[in-house]
């Protein structure tokens, strides 16, 4: 098939993957944490001489659906990266765009991550962000706080160095206030004081739109993580991409099973 025809193929039978090479996949053990880098919005949109927003817009409605596909197929931690701390330096209609996302976003899916038990969080600082948009975020965690499901782990406001840099100051005042044994730092403690404390790492990174790097994204539980990059801009991203990837993980583990 040609590819064009494959794509857009892909993109409107996502509903009817069938459930047979779904079980298929399942059976031979999904990646329980998969974090992703949704990259290509902006690109999306210029080919299409539409507004940046446009893609970004579009994007979010792919992030809808991936997290249909990871409830769907067993992973337990889907985390996306929806806003580094770089992001801010955009401007600034684009920035108050982003803000009004996850406002629409929440409005729109959270009844249905309620009814699919899943547990929104959100991993950044939430200081900063205007009021409506923490308010919507903060409601949407506290909502589904008790749910046992899939975990959407949003990075919103997110940057890795200075999540470390945060990690380290949390152990000095810890240390300070007597709160933390004496004799050396464990990896363990000092993961223990991450936005991740209660996560497994992620098995498994996917960064859309071709860029081959990690941009600040969780530098410490990436560690030992398999990374998958693929061309595809992130707003034309489906399940058949999610899949392939899940594949080529499985395909890596069997391989080097045990290390
Ligand atoms: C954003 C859509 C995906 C592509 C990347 C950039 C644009 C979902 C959220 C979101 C955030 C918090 C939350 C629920 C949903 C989001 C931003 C941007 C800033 F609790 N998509 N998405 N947030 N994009």
């Amino acid at each position: 098939m040609k590819a064009i025809w494959k794509r857009w193929f892909n993109k409107n039978a996502s509903a009817y993957i069938d459930s047979e090479s779904i079980e298929e996949m399942k059976d031979a053990g999904v990646p329980r944490h998969v974090a992703i880098i949704m990259d290509g919005n902006g690109r999306w949109a210029n080919k299409r001489s539409l507004p940046r927003v446009a893609g970004h817009y579009e994007g979010m409605k792919v992030v809808q659906r991936m997290t249909r596909f990871a409830d769907r197929v067993g992973i337990d931690i889907l985390t996306l990266y929806a806003f580094s701390t770089e992001n801010w330096k955009r401007p600034e209609t684009e920035v108050d765009y982003l803000m009004k996302l996850p406002v629409e976003f929440l409005d729109k899916f959270l009844p249905e991550l309620i009814e699919k038990n899943v547990r929104v969080n959100i991993m950044g600082e939430l200081e900063k962000l205007p009021k409506h948009t923490r308010n919507a975020v903060e409601s949407a965690m506290n909502e589904t706080k008790e749910n046992t499901g899939l975990v959407l782990n949003l990075a919103f406001n997110y940057g890795s160095r200075a999540e470390i840099v945060q990690a380290a100051q949390y152990i000095l005042d810890d240390y300070k206030q007597g709160r933390l044994p004496e004799g050396p730092l464990t990896e363990e403690m000092f993961s223990s004081h991450l936005m991740t404390k209660d996560m497994v790492d992620p098995d498994l990174l996917i960064r859309t739109s071709g860029e081959i790097r990690l941009s600040n994204f969780m530098l410490w539980q990436l560690a030992y993580s398999e990374f998958w990059f693929t061309d595809v801009l992130w707003p034309d991203f489906s399940e058949a991409d999610f899949i392939e990837a899940i594949k080529e993980y499985q395909r890596r583990s069997r391989r080097y099973g045990g290390l």
